[in-house]
């Protein structure tokens, strides 16, 4: 249900239920989450890119696989949906979802939830729980608005439209827009240079922008102050200091 591959410091991790447009069910769930796992313990990964097979990123729950009716929907969002968010936010290497088609409900989710968004031309959008009478979930409400803002999250959220690529650049729902022809390549190009940014410090920017959304202004400077001290005695920052004075390319690779 998901296929690895690693490229120059690259795993890229493919939603592979082409038929369904990759609808989750839980072993898609739990084996991407599995995953993500084992790229954040792998020091040949650097950066974590998430796509789908086929013509879809992710239309959400499969609709049609009972394997989690056995659960209440509470427990069923706690044991597979729930910890993936959680691992992608929690990961201290960056994510890349590149969003090479639909993504639909807990899809959508997944398709925000990156550290970057990549679209291809034909990427969309679309919140679509309300179409089956469900609340966003999988950290749609708690995404959306914090992009959006609270109006047009309702708005998404309760009309259920579909979003385009023009669109999710002018609300912020993706970084970059790139043609379907070219997208994978483009996806991997820009993978890399980010894999060539250096890891650690990177780790802790996204361990203390993650913290501030949810924090005052005071815990956040207590935080940065906190972890550039574990910046600034890793390796990482000398290399980068070292490189700015003998006018040369740093190298935050060679470890
Ligand atoms: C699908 C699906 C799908 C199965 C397309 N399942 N087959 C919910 C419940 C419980 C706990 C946890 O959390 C959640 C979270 C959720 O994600 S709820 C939201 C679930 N997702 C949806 O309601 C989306 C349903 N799908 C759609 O609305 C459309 O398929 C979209 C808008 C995604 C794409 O439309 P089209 O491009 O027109 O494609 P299509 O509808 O023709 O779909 C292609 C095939 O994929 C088709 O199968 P077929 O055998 O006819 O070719 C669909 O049945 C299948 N498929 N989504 N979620």
């Amino acid at each position: 249900v998901i296929l690895s591959r690693t490229q120059a410091g690259v795993r890229t991790l493919t939603l592979n239920r082409p038929d369904k447009l990759n609808a989750a069910n839980d072993a898609l769930l739990l084996t991407l989450t599995g995953e993500l796992e084992a790229a954040g313990r792998d020091p040949e990964v650097r950066v974590v890119v998430i796509t789908g097979a086929g013509r879809g990123f992710c239309a959400g729950q499969d609709l049609g696989d009972v394997s989690g009716r056995d659960m209440t929907f509470t427990e069923h969002l706690n044991h597979t949906y729930n910890p993936l968010i959680r691992t992608i936010r929690g990961l201290d290497k960056p994510v890349i979802t590149a969003v090479n088609g639909v993504a639909a409900g807990a899809g959508a989710s997944l398709a925000l939830s990156g550290d970057i968004r990549l679209w291809a031309g034909s990427a969309s959008l679309i919140e679509v729980f309300s179409n089956i009478a469900l609340v966003p979930d999988s950290g749609s409400t708690w995404f959306l608005p914090r992009l959006v803002g609270y109006h047009r999250a309702f708005e998404l959220m309760a009309l259920a439209e579909k979003v385009g690529p023009q669109d999710a650049l002018r609300l912020g729902l993706c970084e970059h827009v790139y043609p379907d022809e070219s997208f994978r390549e483009e996806v991997q190009q820009y993978a890399e240079r980010l894999a060539a940014r250096p890891l650690h410090a990177l780790g802790l920017t996204k361990r203390a922008l993650n913290a501030a959304l949810n924090s005052t202004l005071d815990q956040a400077l207590d935080l940065e102050a906190e972890l550039q001290q574990l910046a600034g005695d890793h390796w990482e920052h000398e290399e980068g200091v070292t490189a700015f004075g003998a006018r040369r390319a740093p190298d935050f690779r060679r470890e």
